[in-house]
């Protein structure tokens, strides 16, 4: 396993989101979106941060990119921020945001590395959640592929890898469930579950209109994945695991790759009188799309534990930790399926998150198995406190060892027969983490910022260093 290379067109690479890097909000021609203003609500972000300024990569983007290029990444996830590009959402183009994207994407291809777009990641514009309620109504479908038929026309020749959507699961479970992402609405379960079904169709007619304009192309969504372990063989824990992967897991996932929902999820939502409608017609093109998408894209940062919950018992309601302060999250769950107790055989991250490396290669595994399909690691990282020291260096050996073991695990999937066309870490320069403001860092760059402000400088950490070894020795030095 140490002499095992990785396949060689594999691409080493790092992501970023548009909210959480950019800044100029209002720079452009560019539309307010439900982010702009959802930060702005007293109690929603960590010391009231937002990503007004975030780390100014829309002024510094050639510096970034020049990071990048020296380190030697093959491939830059970022994702394109709708509003600069239609600021209403669906009425007149911004020449000057598609111009934005495209000096991005050139100033990419002019280092080989390999742009990778994400279409949505999760700043709307408002506008459409004024004038519709955003993914409440069916209306942002067509909306969802006109936009995405914009950036194919533009960007046909110069982007091959698109990812659809950004974790479906995330925006829609924290925007209609716990009110913690826009529009911050609470236990809305009939809403939740329509509006996903919105999503689906907008991912599907965007895969099948994608086929048309770049049809050599690569297309998928990214799902936030986490596997599940049954806490023991008590065969009701079992059972337990059973029902967290039909309703957690393959909800989206057999959807984007057979589809078709989980039957026995189905059955459980439609008794509970929020399922969500499907038509005969929606059928057709879920399962068209599902047979044309190219990879599942996946966020990898950790695994669950499923134990089963009784009916009075945990609910998916609860404070999460967004201080950093650790053993502040509380468990939540299912009444009368399944809780997610923590893992007593792993360590956590500062902000309680499961730090579990072979739990990469079981998500490839089981991805494998089930699908068929090949995969792109899309994230995976760690977010931790960083120091940088009066010499300017910043010492992170915890994020080496992280992205270390994930990598090892990762190599072993592929030797197992996983497919895996990429690997993103999460993120290149440190940036605005949604909830937890700018001290939870995950990049190989640290930006000279906190949630007051900052010089926006760039510094190399030791991760940066040890991940451009990586690569060049495409995998086998770790
Ligand atoms: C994923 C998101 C990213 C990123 C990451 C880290 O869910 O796709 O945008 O933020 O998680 O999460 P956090 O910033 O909450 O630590």
């Amino acid at each position: 396993m140490e002499n095992f290379e990785m396949p060689n067109d594999f691409l080493w690479g790092s992501a970023s989101a548009a909210y959480q890097i950019e800044g100029a909000y209002l720079e452009d021609g560019k539309g307010i979106t439900n982010w702009d203003d959802f930060v702005r609500i007293p109690g929603k972000t960590f010391k009231k941060t937002t990503g007004d300024i975030a780390v100014d990569h829309y002024h510094r983007f050639k510096e970034d990119v020049k990071l990048m290029a020296e380190m030697g990444l093959k491939t830059y996830r970022f994702s394109i921020s709708w509003a600069r590009i239609i600021p209403d959402g669906n009425g007149e183009i911004n020449e000057k945001g598609l111009k934005f994207y495209e000096e991005l994407i050139d100033e990419c291809i002019k280092y080989k590395i390999e742009p990778m777009v994400t279409i949505y990641h999760w700043d709307l514009p408002k506008s459409l959640e004024k004038e519709y309620n955003g993914w409440e109504s069916p209306r942002i479908v067509d909306d969802f592929v006109r936009y995405s038929k914009v950036l194919f026309e533009r960007f046909k020749g110069k982007v091959k890898y698109w990812i659809t959507l950004n974790e479906q699961n995330i925006f829609t479970t924290l925007g209609w469930m716990t009110a913690m992402h826009p529009p911050g609405k609470f236990d809305d379960a009939k809403t939740y579950y329509k509006v996903n079904h919105h999503a689906f169709l907008a991912h599907a007619k965007t895969v099948l209109e994608f086929k048309k304009i770049i049809p050599n192309g690569k297309i998928g969504a990214s799902f936030a994945y986490s596997p599940s372990y049954a806490i023991n063989c008590e065969p009701k824990n079992a059972m337990s695991k059973l029902d967290f992967d039909d309703l957690k897991n393959y909800w989206w996932m057999d959807v984007y790759a057979y589809g078709r929902y989980p039957k026995s999820a189905f059955t459980y939502l439609k008794n509970k009188k929020v399922a969500p409608e499907i038509t005969k017609e929606d059928e057709l093109i879920l399962k068209e799309a599902a047979s044309k998408v190219d990879f599942m894209g996946v966020n990898y940062y950790q695994t669950t534990v499923c134990e089963y919950n009784p009916i009075d018992g945990v609910t998916p309601y609860a404070t999460m930790n967004t201080t950093g302060i650790k053993g502040s999250t509380q468990i939540t769950g299912e009444p009368g399926l399944f809780k997610n107790p923590p893992n007593n055989y792993l360590e956590t991250t500062d902000w309680d998150w499961t730090i579990d490396a072979m739990g990469l290669r079981y998500a490839c595994r089981e991805i494998t198995s089930r699908y068929n399909l090949p995969i792109i690691i899309s994230e995976n990282g760690l977010g931790a406190f960083d120091k940088k020291e009066e010499d300017n260096s910043i010492h992170d050996p915890y994020r080496i060892e992280y992205l270390k073991n994930h990598i090892k695990e990762l190599k072993i999937a592929i030797k197992e027969g996983c497919e895996v066309l990429a690997y993103c870490t999460w993120s290149f320069t440190d940036l605005l983490s949604w909830l937890n403001g700018y001290q939870k860092r995950y990049g190989f760059v640290y930006v000279d910022r906190d949630e007051e402000g900052g010089s926006m400088d760039r510094y190399k950490k030791d991760s940066y260093y040890w991940y451009k070894e990586v690569i060049s020795s495409n995998g086998k030095n770790l």
